[in-house]
């Protein structure tokens, strides 16, 4: 195989976010951006020659360009194999898995998860390790830091590599494995639970489903897996054919982006389950009949029901969540004796916790869970696991819910986006809070005395390795809290997100609206912010 070495120089914008690197597909699109940051992965890697690495993305516009570069600059820097999803595709948590089923070094996701597609939409890229998970901070911080100084990137002159055809291909001493994107996880997910029980359910009409894919990735998972496996009617998944722009849609798996799904279990005739996931199969919306299941309260309802999931029956060994996601799972684990952690937000700060046995479980209240069987957030796990647990309790999402608040109390929770912010706006608020944290403690606004208000950092309990400025947070006396971040994973100016929750103890006001519960937390939010007044904006452009 002829290898060449193509001059180039560096971008300085290569800095990776919460998850990877996202731009615009224009700016992956500019003379060798691509190709200079994945150089600049291998670049910040050591001992993979001869090694396999897994290739695949969520097939968003670009996605097969992109995939025919990476080949061709892996085979150059000297990988032994490539796992490729058939099509050039795979799931996030299917990538995570496919890496630790093979034993692979490491490998490339391509996906801007649940940011729109399209050529003038976005486009992302990730190095995952050998884990599965995503690689932690101190790798980002490397690969930045080389992507600044690169020279230039190894490529090999082959023809492009046909991505259809299941199988092995050589090209010199190098294979490439095409694979099927869905067997292996469907495999996956049969081993973690009782399958012979939801096809009961679902063929006794006690369960009745409906799954939105939103045009994105889970299509092919949730159609082998819920209609062709467990045997729900065709047309349970909807929106379920991958396009490369999402059919214009935003694929967020939130009642503001999936709103067929939503109109359809707030409806007179919904199913008694629905979920939708995102752009790359990671994220997860719940709902019942007339019930939206918010995704921190969704983790600790899978925490305090672990048991009835079989890969889970002998319990959990801990839980842990984003700091931004509701308290409601650290109630569980207190109650059940479990260690609980608190993260920054973000998968890559879970990989050691569950790498180490210390958690089992995890999740964000960005419509985030996952478990030990992969090192990713996984959508289809977590409607499998709700699908299963209604299944075993013979109880509708609805009771469900019910009773955990009856037992835990609420965390009443919601969280507010101000997107595509002026980027100089958003710092200053950013500033402007920092001034007023040291002279918050012990002031009280209503009946919410504040307790502390800082900028939270995370020593990691495995490694010792810290990460500071991980977002401002304002706890109060009862437990309340109200936290600011700017995302790490737009491509547009800058969004802020104001996360609010107030622990409700008393069943009867269990049935507030959120935003009603939580509006003098709101105003006070604004009043520590002015993201209203400094942007001239009415109010967020999301609310989840
Ligand atoms: C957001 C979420 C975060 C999540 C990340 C990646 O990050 O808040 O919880 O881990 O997206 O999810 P940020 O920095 O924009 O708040 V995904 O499904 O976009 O890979
Ligand atoms: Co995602």
């Amino acid at each position: 195989m002829k290898i060449t070495t193509i001059p180039s120089s560096p971008y300085l914008d290569q800095k990776p976010g919460t998850s990877g690197l996202r731009k615009k597909v224009t700016v992956f699109q500019q003379r060798n951006y691509l190709e200079n940051f994945v150089q600049s992965i291998f670049n910040s890697l050591s001992d993979f020659q001869g090694s396999s690495l897994v290739l695949g993305g969520d097939g968003r516009y670009f996605n097969r360009e992109a995939i025919q570069i990476i080949i061709k600059i892996a085979a150059a820097n000297g990988f032994g194999e490539l796992i490729i999803g058939q099509g050039g595709l795979l799931s996030t948590p299917a990538a995570s898995h496919i890496i630790r089923k093979n034993k692979a070094f490491g490998g490339i996701i391509l996906s801007a998860s649940h940011n729109p597609g399209g050529p003038d939409e976005d486009f992302g890229i990730k190095y995952n390790i050998s884990n599965g998970g995503p690689a932690p901070e101190k790798f980002t911080d490397a690969l930045y830091e080389n992507s600044t100084r690169i020279a230039g990137y190894k490529i090999a002159g082959f023809a492009d590599v046909d991505l259809d055809s299941i199988g092995q291909q050589k090209i010199d001493g190098l294979i490439i494995t095409i694979i099927d994107p869905v067997d292996d996880y469907a495999e996956l997910m049969a081993s973690i639970f009782d399958f012979d029980l939801l096809k009961r359910s679902i063929a006794s009409n006690h369960i009745t489903l409906c799954f939105d894919a939103m045009h994105a990735i889970t299509g092919p998972y949730a159609t082998r897996i819920l209609e062709d496996i467990l045997g729900a009617p065709k047309g349970t998944v909807i929106n379920g054919i991958p396009l490369e722009d999402f059919g214009g849609g935003h694929p967020d798996p939130n009642m503001a982006h999936a709103k067929e799904l939503t109109n359809l279990m707030l409806g007179n005739n919904a199913p008694t389950f629905g979920a939708a996931s995102d752009g790359d199969g990671d994220r997860n919306m719940i709902m019942g009949a007339n019930v939206f299941v918010t995704p921190s309260d969704s983790l600790a309802i899978m925490a305090a029901n672990a048991r009835c999931i079989p890969a889970y029956a002998s319990g959990i060994a801990g839980v842990a969540r984003s700091m931004p996601t509701s308290q409601a799972v650290d109630r569980v684990a207190k109650k059940l004796g479990l260690p609980c952690f608190e993260t920054p937000t973000g998968w890559k700060y879970f990989g050691n916790l569950l790498d180490d046995g210390q958690i089992t479980l995890c999740g964000e209240e960005s419509f985030g869970s996952g478990s030990n069987h992969v090192r990713e957030k996984d959508g289809l796990w977590a409607v499998l696991f709700w699908l299963n647990l209604i299944a075993k309790k013979r109880q509708s999402v609805e009771d469900i819910v019910t009773d955990h608040w009856q037992t835990y109390g609420r965390d009443i929770y919601c969280r507010h986006d101000y997107e595509a912010v002026d980027m100089d706006i958003a710092n200053a608020i950013v500033d402007h809070l920092r001034e007023q944290l040291p002279k918050l403690a012990g002031q009280s606004f209503a009946e919410y005395t504040v307790k502390y208000a800082d900028e939270f950092s995370y020593t990691d309990p495995v490694d010792g390795s810290v990460s500071n400025n991980q977002g401002i947070r304002i706890g109060f006396e009862n437990g309340s809290r109200i936290i600011f971040r700017l995302s790490g994973t737009g491509t547009v100016g800058a969004t802020l997100r104001i996360y609010l929750e107030k622990f409700e103890a008393d069943a009867s006001k269990h049935n507030q609206d959120a935003q009603d519960a939580l509006a003098f937390l709101i105003g006070l939010a604004e009043q520590f912010c002015e993201v209203k007044k400094r942007t001239g904006r009415a109010g967020p452009t999301v609310i989840t």
